[in-house]
């Protein structure tokens, strides 16, 4: 007698006395019960949890999988869409089905989870976990909590209200923004320009002799095309318009300092999230958060070069759907090249790294004899600590982009993911290609 696959279920729930469970846990539970070594297979699964209270549930989670004697072969974390729920987690396990049936159950029974799902194994049809097409970066605008001018008592907006008011703002811009809206454009004060025309003064004294030629080369055509003038802010539309034509980037505004996993993500649909506020008028020549001179200065110019898109792109695919510990060290990777890097040219030392071509006071430290350079090369730069708050005592030394992104691909592919991506410039959708 033929069954239908609705009754096998109704069946197994039964026999499971239990209603609440999934199609994946029905076949998990059949599959054990078939005999006593049938338990014993192990098993590969992921779960997904909604973690009502902080990061804190982690270690509760972890330590119940090893209870059961399951091992943890990936581990996902990013703040929850739903309310009520903190952070959700996706975690891939390996252990006897027995007993991922009784780590289910164990789970189920605290209150810290709103939620404890079995996924199937098969990432690409089950897992919305990250962006896949450019307007999924409408999720992607989760901040950090760092130095702030409302939390950081160092920062220089802490005591000036109408500086702070003018910060909040220009975020909930940013935040109301979603994708195919025009960019919002924003009327600079006097102030504001001002702060930006003694930078870009500056960058321009400096640029010649310490600049790497594809940064002073993208730099020439946006002043031809007068995007870059001294006495005004340019607005994110004409920049992105500009990049557009270069290297098919484009900008979205970004209400501050962005998680890296958001922040990466965009990078894969060569989007790149930029601030539109400005640093505080008492810190010109170097402050710690991104800004929109920092954005400017810094990133824009090389976002014009083929080259650098390229690099940054594959740095954004190699973040889609890694873990936590990975996206650290493409984190790190992105710290000492797109924003700290220097390299070579005819035996000098220049240098290509936003942070260092939008502060002064930094760039000049770099290429000074004070602090300590070493070759890079991914395996080890993606371990280095940093420093995220003062001048950098170590940065890293590309012979080229090309032997960056060279290198760079190679360390990839040594990471775990059981995937490949490809991203499709003519949906704007990246596309998952299994592996299995
Ligand atoms: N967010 N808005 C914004 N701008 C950045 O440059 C930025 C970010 N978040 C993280 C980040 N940079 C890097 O430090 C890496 O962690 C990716
Ligand atoms: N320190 C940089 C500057 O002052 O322009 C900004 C760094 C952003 C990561
Ligand atoms: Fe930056």
């Amino acid at each position: 007698v033929k069954q239908t696959k609705q009754s096998v279920l109704e069946e197994a729930r039964a026999r499971a006395n239990d209603y609440t469970l999934t199609e994946e846990e029905v076949i998990l539970q059949n599959a054990a019960s078939e005999s006593p070594e049938a338990e014993q297979v192990i098993q590969k699964a992921a779960l997904l949890l909604r973690m009502r209270d902080g990061m804190g549930s982690l270690a509760r989670i972890l330590k119940t999988i090893d209870n059961y004697k399951g091992c943890v072969e990936h581990l996902e974390t990013r703040p929850s869409q739903i309310s009520g729920v903190q952070f959700d987690a996706l975690v891939k396990v390996s252990m006897t089905r027995i007993n991922l049936l009784q780590l289910i159950r164990a789970l189920r029974q605290s209150t810290s989870f709103a939620g404890v799902n079995l996924l199937s194994d098969n990432i690409s049809n089950k897992t919305p976990w990250f962006p896949r097409h450019a307007s999924d970066l409408d999720n992607c605008n989760h901040l950090m909590t760092k130095y702030e001018p409302e939390l950081d008592m160092n920062h220089p907006g802490f005591a000036d209200k109408e500086y702070r008011e003018r910060r909040k703002q220009i975020a909930a811009v940013a935040f109301a923004y979603k994708y195919g809206d025009p960019f919002p454009a924003i009327t600079y004060t006097e102030t504001e320009n001002a702060t930006w025309q003694r930078v870009f003064n500056t960058v321009l004294d400096l640029m010649p002799k310490h600049a790497c030629r594809e940064y002073k080369a993208a730099f020439g055509k946006l002043q031809a095309a007068e995007i870059f003038v001294p006495h005004r802010i340019p607005q994110l539309e004409d920049v992105s318009n500009f990049l557009r034509k270069h290297t098919g980037f484009t900008l979205r505004p970004a209400a501050g300092l962005l998680t890296a996993r958001d922040f990466l993500a965009s990078l894969a649909f060569r989007v790149f999230q930029s601030t539109q506020y400005v640093r505080h008028a008492n810190s010109p020549f170097h402050t710690p958060e991104p800004d929109c001179i920092h954005e400017l200065l810094g990133h824009i110019p090389l976002l014009a070069d083929p080259s650098f898109a390229q690099f940054s792109q594959e740095i954004g695919l190699a973040s889609l759907g890694a873990s936590d510990s990975e996206i650290e060290k493409l984190s790190t990777v992105y710290w000492f090249t797109v924003e700290f890097g220097l390299c070579k040219e005819n035996q000098q030392l220049k240098a290509y790294g936003a942070a260092l071509l939008s502060s002064i006071g930094e760039l000049l430290h770099a290429l000074s004899d004070k602090p300590e350079l070493r070759p890079f090369e991914p395996s080890s730069t993606s371990i280095q600590p940093y420093q995220d708050q003062e001048y950098q005592p170590i940065y890293y030394v590309a012979e080229s982009f090309e032997d960056a992104k060279d290198k760079f691909r190679r360390w990839v592919s040594t990471m775990s993911r059981p995937f490949e991506v490809r991203f499709n410039p003519h949906t704007e959708r990246v596309e998952i290609l299994d592996s299995v």
